[in-house]
């Protein structure tokens, strides 16, 4: 007798997909659009910043900085973490990371100087502060963490999108990528040892940046000026 191949009809991958299914991806698309532009007009702002502050004081305000979307892999996770359900609602109430920043700068004062620059922006409203920096996390983490309200010019008329912006300083991004690393690491003998040890050595972080912010306001006689 021959093997029937008939599979369940809910599995036939030639058979239209559910309306509801094809509404929720276009949803996810119109939204996740939203975001990538948000970013981008941040993305940009920043550029302009960085390259006049050059410009005009010699000073490379910014080292580096990266972008993402978050994955809907870590949407889906974050919303189970925080105990929510998951709906496009609790992913736009609760959560505000959807588009994320980081920006790398040299010196702890070079924070500061973002953070008001950006304040200036007049189409770029600050929501939200986090200051891990003066208020580092328990286990050590430093970084400013800033959600900026970014005006999107849809075809349903102008909507607000979250974007987070997190700044820290090179020796803060180390800090945090090990840190980062050494939790989602699996099999990491001594985890919580290492991490005792991370959060004795953000201390260090905080003397290096100090230290580092010292001899830039020796090099650069504070505030920069054009003649410097
Ligand atoms: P990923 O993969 O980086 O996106 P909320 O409760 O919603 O106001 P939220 O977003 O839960 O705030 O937390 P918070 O404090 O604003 O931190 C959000 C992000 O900061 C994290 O994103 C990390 O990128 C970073 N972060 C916060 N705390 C730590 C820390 O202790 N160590 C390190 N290495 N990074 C940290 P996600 O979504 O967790 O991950």
């Amino acid at each position: 007798m021959s093997k029937s191949t008939a599979q369940p009809a809910g599995d036939d991958p030639f058979l239209p997909a559910p309306p509801e299914l094809l509404q929720a991806v276009d949803q996810l698309r119109a939204y996740s659009l939203r975001y990538e532009v948000a970013m981008k007009l941040v993305l940009d702002k920043l550029d302009y910043i960085s390259q006049e502050y050059a410009l005009r004081y010699g000073y490379a305000l910014i080292d580096s900085k990266q972008s993402r979307i978050k994955s809907p892999d870590s949407i889906v996770g974050k919303l189970r973490r925080k105990k929510l359900p998951l709906t496009f609602e609790a992913v736009f109430n609760n959560l505000h990371d959807i588009a994320g920043i980081r920006l790398i700068v040299r010196f702890v004062s070079d924070i500061k100087i973002v953070e008001d620059l950006l304040a200036t922006q007049a189409d770029i409203k600050v929501l939200k502060v986090k200051d891990y920096v003066h208020h580092p996390k328990a286990n050590g983490y430093q970084s400013l963490h800033l959600i900026l309200g970014v005006p999107v010019y849809t075809v349903d008329g102008p909507n607000i999108i979250e974007v987070e912006l997190q700044i820290r300083t090179i020796a803060m991004n180390f800090w945090a990528s090990l840190e980062h690393e050494l939790n989602y690491k699996k099999n990491v003998p001594d985890q919580v040892t290492l991490q005792r040890s991370l959060t004795k050595k953000a201390r260090l972080i905080t003397k290096l940046d100090q230290e580092m912010d010292d001899i830039k306001t020796r090099m650069y006689q504070q505030p920069p000026t054009p003649e410097s």
